[in-house]
């Protein structure tokens, strides 16, 4: 049995809010005819994949809100997406705005899928690092409210997929090291992660120039430190006046990058992925169960008390 796979990481161009779902994902669709096209196994698609990035507003009507979100998955338009996974034999995975109603309660979260060949859902993951702020901040160019249109994943999980163990991530999620850590420690081979990060960052204007550095910082060094592959996705450019980095790559084990957009539109950067390569780091210098020191990892937090658990 193979362990390599084709992997294309699909970046997104803009979307601008007078964009219906129908026609992104009629661009959703492009990419996956193409990504088959040229052999892929699996199509990764950016964080909230399906709209502009919505948390830049404030909004106060409730039903304008809820049109930036999926209450079913599949549903009525997205069906489309599933039905040509299983036609082409492609997987995907997909970022998207989850409203699900659980235990009599509504919950809000920026959500991911993997979904196999076969077109059935591997795995969903919840985005667990909400960046930015939950309260109105007009003094801003633009918000980033995430924190108040989501509410906080619990865990951070692994699926045996496509030969291999796979994890989700998104976007805010790349820069914490204990994201890569946590998904490695269960096996993770491999790492999907979709993003929109806009170049100019209200409260720290100062890192503006350094975000696409930044971008490849954070997940060049959880692939080289986890020994897994990282697919990092973005959508990208002028979307509603609102600059968002580029950047798509794909990063091996070691840390180097082996396909990357170059445009900030709808392209595709593909690469032939071995899951073998992850050995040769975990095996050796991050052998985790030889090397790692977990009894000097013991902290506490100063704010609660409480003891971090171990990983
Ligand atoms: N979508 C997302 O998580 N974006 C953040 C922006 C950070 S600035 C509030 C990111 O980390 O890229």
């Amino acid at each position: 049995m193979s362990r390599i796979i084709n992997v294309a990481a699909a970046q997104l161009g803009p979307i601008q809010k007078s964009d219906s779902k129908r026609d992104v994902i009629d661009r959703l669709l492009a990419h996956m005819y193409n990504a088959h096209r040229m052999g892929c196994d699996v199509v990764v698609f950016p964080e909230l994949a399906l709209t502009t990035f919505f948390p830049r507003w404030y909004m106060e009507d409730p039903e304008e809100l809820n049109a930036f979100y999926e209450t079913e998955m599949p549903g009525p338009l997205t069906q489309v997406l599933f039905d040509t996974a299983k036609k082409l034999g492609v997987g995907f995975c997909l970022g998207y705005a989850e409203l699900s109603k659980e235990e009599d309660r509504y919950h809000r979260y920026n959500t991911s899928i993997l979904v196999g060949k076969d077109s059935r859902i591997i795995g969903k993951y919840h985005k667990v690092h909400l960046p930015g702020h939950q309260e109105h901040e007009p003094w801003r160019e633009f918000q980033h409210l995430e924190k108040r249109y989501f509410e906080a994943g619990k865990k951070f999980s692994v699926w045996p997929a496509f030969n291999g163990i796979f994890g989700m991530a998104l976007c805010n999620d790349r820069r914490w090291s204990e994201t890569y850590r946590v998904l490695a420690l269960q096996g993770a081979e491999m790492i999907l992660l979709g993003y929109n990060t806009p170049v100019h960052n209200p409260p720290a204007p100062e890192h503006d120039d350094l975000s696409m550095f930044h971008n490849r910082l954070v997940m060049q060094a959880g692939a080289y430190q986890n020994g897994t592959w990282v697919v990092g996705v973005a959508k990208a450019g002028n979307e509603e006046n609102c600059e968002m980095i580029g950047g798509t790559c794909i990063i091996a084990p070691s840390g180097e990058v082996v396909a990357a957009c170059s445009t900030k539109g709808d392209e595709l950067a593909i690469a032939s992925c071995d899951l073998d390569l992850c050995t040769s780091y975990k095996s050796t210098i991050f052998n985790f169960e030889k090397h790692r020191r977990p009894e000097a990892y013991g902290l506490i937090t100063a704010q609660k008390g409480a003891i971090i658990p171990q990983f």
